[in-house]
């Protein structure tokens, strides 16, 4: 049966030490509270980190092991080095305020980053070692990010999914990382790549396309010779717990303990991680100005705010740390009285029985991040709300806010606007939080956690549909094998060959693109068996041609079929053609070269193209379907075809096209072998006008009239070196 076997950094369990005995409690966060409701339920395997330093492991490994085994966990062991430079350095110094828009707090050190690749492969080798054929491997969170892979070149089959808990930040931040690229090939190694919302999908989409120069459509993205899925999943929460929690004993009591002190005090709640992502000293300093601005209702309205302890040994954080204890003092002194104190502080992890109550009892709940992936409080808050009264006051930079949009959404950074959605908050009819409430409600029920590993897995197994698909005409070894064999059996053997993309990889300066020392010898020598004809079919120039293979012995056919010359002939006109419409296309092309930084028009006897390889990824698309519509209209009524390309729009006389170029000398007849080879849609002509018993070949996985597909240039050229004899 397929197991799902889940991989973070730490597990959802965590082991401490007590007079040398270990324990076991629940991690929290997030991730561990959302997955491992799923964990206990499914048939899974957890590999992760225990939480205690390998050195202090020594002589119980096989005692903690054990323990682990007993929860469905493998754990992956972590030097204190390791801990300091992997997960408090790289991950939480660089990875984490880069992400969250802290590019000031950012810290790029080489050191950091050679203990994260090596803990990466760290956890590659356990999960290497546990791996069993059809599982699925479920990666989370921006402490892995090499992972996925390292997992694919030891694994190459295996379903990898991915999931980043925290926010995928604008390609214009991101390029400020070092290791950009290592990263986002990291998570490329990945089936599926999952974020939280659309705009993180859209910002990694963006970085992909800028960095690694891969396109994506429609959320899937040709990474080489694979085809993977980039979306969006907003990770929901166990719904069922907790709208039921209220019911429980354990919180009832805490209900009845807690109301004694604040009497009929309304209460604002927030619970946040002691980071500096979640606004909490703004937070604060709001209240302040909420209490100066609105006397009336001071000894009215406390401020529960529980900052849970983290990441204690972070400079940034010890910082924090202060502040938020000095503002909290601050305000309690200024306003607060032998009755009442305005901010009731805990600096601490609450047990979960206590935390229901304060949802329950809380008729705000203030989640201000300055930038959050998602939100889990905002969402446990709402379905808490059995009721239906309370009023959640949610940040626009919180994931959340994307699907809470009924809560008052607030910038973080505009303090008057929080002070009126406090005050909007506490005078908000019963009807209204009720109705607002329960269409939030509705919704969380909808997708709650269940829901979302649900799509998650669905969406991870239709991707691997499309792979298998598209899977079905790659060149295997045994296809390669027998067309091996057929050359070396036929007669008479006829090889077309499209240049740019096939023999030779694209080049953003096409002029540079001349055949270097391997293409040169592999076509000459190819060209010189007496058995052999060998044609070039190509887009561009004669001159071009002429000058890069014209004394290769290969036969040469230019401009997509306007010429052709025989080895060591002339060049002849395939077609009577007109080139006048020249003078209206081109000055449209030159706005376009004006418009676009980066393009440029190539111009040939019987077509004009404009190139914008060198542009900027996302305007040169832009520009180009605006080209599209403008030359669709202007050639409507000349006998010309707009044709696009890769990174190229092509304007060109109709009558041209590779199809009857090639046949030329497929007509002469008599072949015992005929192999074509091409990489764009003009070679589709080509491949069209091919007979049935033709090995034809198309360079990149796409759909095509091709019979095989391959990867790239570089498995064109080792075919080729095989054709011997
Ligand atoms: C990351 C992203 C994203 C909190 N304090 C206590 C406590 N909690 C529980 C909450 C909730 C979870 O921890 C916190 O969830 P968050 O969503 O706020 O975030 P992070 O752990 O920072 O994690 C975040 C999340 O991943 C999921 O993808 O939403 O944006 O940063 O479930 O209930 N639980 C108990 N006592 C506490 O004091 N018992």
């Amino acid at each position: 049966m397929s197991r799902l076997v889940i991989v973070s950094n730490r597990l959802p369990i965590t082991l401490s030490r007590k007079e040398g005995k270990f324990q076991i409690e629940s991690s929290a966060g997030g991730l561990a509270t959302g997955l491992g409701s799923i964990h206990r339920a499914k048939d899974s395997l957890w590999v992760g980190w225990c939480g205690i330093a390998r050195e202090r492991l020594k002589g119980c490994e096989d005692e903690v092991d054990a323990m682990l085994q007993a929860e469905n966990c493998k754990g992956v062991r972590l030097t204190r080095h390791d801990v300091e430079y992997y997960y408090y350095g790289f991950s939480n110094k660089t990875i984490w305020p880069l992400f969250h828009y802290f590019p000031t707090y950012t810290i790029y050190n080489k050191h950091f980053w050679e203990a994260y690749k090596h803990v990466n492969k760290a956890f590659c080798d356990e999960v290497v070692k546990i791996a069993r054929e059809g599982d699925t491997i479920w990666v989370h969170d921006y402490q892995l990010m090499l992972l996925p892979k390292m997992l694919r070149d030891r694994l190459p089959d295996a379903t990898i999914g991915f999931f980043l808990h925290i926010p995928f930040v604008s390609s214009e931040v991101f390029r400020l990382l070092p290791w950009r690229e290592e990263i986002l090939e990291g998570l490329l190694g990945a089936d599926l790549v999952g974020f939280h919302t659309y705009d993180y999908a859209r910002h990694f989409g963006e970085s992909v396309r800028r960095v690694c120069g891969y396109e994506h459509n429609f959320g899937y993205m040709a990474v080489g010779s694979r085809t993977i899925r980039v979306d969006a999943f907003p990770m929901g929460i166990d719904y069922r717990r907790y709208s039921t929690a209220g019911e429980m004993p354990g919180v009832q009591e805490h209900i009845k303990r807690m109301r004694r002190r604040t009497r009929d005090r309304k209460l604002i709640l927030g619970i946040d991680r002691l980071d500096y992502t979640k606004g909490i000293p703004e937070r604060l300093e709001v209240f302040d100005l909420f209490l100066e601005k609105n006397p009336e209702y001071r000894e009215k309205v406390t401020l529960v705010m529980v900052a849970v302890p983290s990441r204690t040994g972070l400079e940034q954080y010890a910082m924090l740390k202060r502040r938020v204890d000095e503002l909290v003092g601050r305000i309690n002194g200024k306003y607060g009285s032998i009755d009442w104190i305005p901010v009731w502080y805990l600096y601490r992890s609450v047990p979960f029985e206590k935390l229901m109550a304060l949802y329950q009892l809380s008729d705000v709940a203030l989640v201000t991040p300055l930038r959050d992936g998602m939100n889990l409080i905002a969402k446990e808050f709402v379905a808490s709300k059995t009721e239906g009264k309370g009023v959640l006051i949610l940040s626009e930079m919180a994931g959340a806010a994307k699907e809470l949009g009924e809560a008052i959404i607030v910038n973080p950074n505009n303090r008057e606007e929080i002070v009126a959605a406090i005050e909007q908050a506490l005078s908000m009819p019963e009807e209204e939080q009720i109705e607002r409430n329960r269409v939030m409600q509705h919704r969380l029920a909808r997708y709650s956690i269940g829901g979302w590993v649900g799509d998650f897995m669905d969406r991870l197994e239709a991707v691997k549909r499309v792979q298998a698909e598209l899977g079905i005409s790659k060149l295997t070894h045994h296809v390669q094998s027998q067309i091996v064999k057929d050359y070396k059996g036929g007669g008479k053997r006829l090889i077309l060959l499209d240049y740019d993309g096939t023999l030779v990889p694209f080049s953003g300066w096409p002029k540079r693109a001349q055949p270097d020392d391997e293409v040169s010898k592999l076509l000459s020598r190819l060209a010189r068996h007496r058995k052999n004809e060998v044609v070039i079919v190509s887009g561009r120039d004669k001159e071009t041609l002429d000058e890069w293979m014209g004394c290769l012995g290969v036969g040469l056919v230019a401009e997509h079929g306007v010429w052709a010359r025989e080895p060591g002939g002339n060049w002849e006109a395939l077609e009577i053609l007109k080139d006048d419409w020249k003078i209206q296309v081109r000055p449209l092309l030159e706005l376009y070269v004006d418009r676009t930084p980066g393009s440029f028009i190539e111009e040939k006897s019987f077509s004009l193209a404009w190139h914008y390889r060198k542009a900027d990824p996302g305007w040169g698309s832009t520009r180009a379907r605006e080209l599209r519509d403008d030359l669709e209209n202007l050639v409507a009524n000349l006998n010309i075809g707009v044709l696009e390309g890769s990174k190229v729009i092509e304007v060109k006389d109709l009558g041209v096209n590779k199809g009857r170029a090639s046949s030329r000398w497929l007509t002469r007849g008599g072949w015992d072998f005929i192999l074509a080879i091409g990489d764009d849609w003009t070679d589709e002509d080509m491949f069209e006008a091919l007979p049935e018993t033709a090995y034809s070949i198309r360079v990149g996985l796409t759909t095509t009239h091709a019979r095989y597909n391959v990867d790239s240039h570089r498995e064109v050229r080792n075919l080729l070196a095989k054709l011997k004899g």
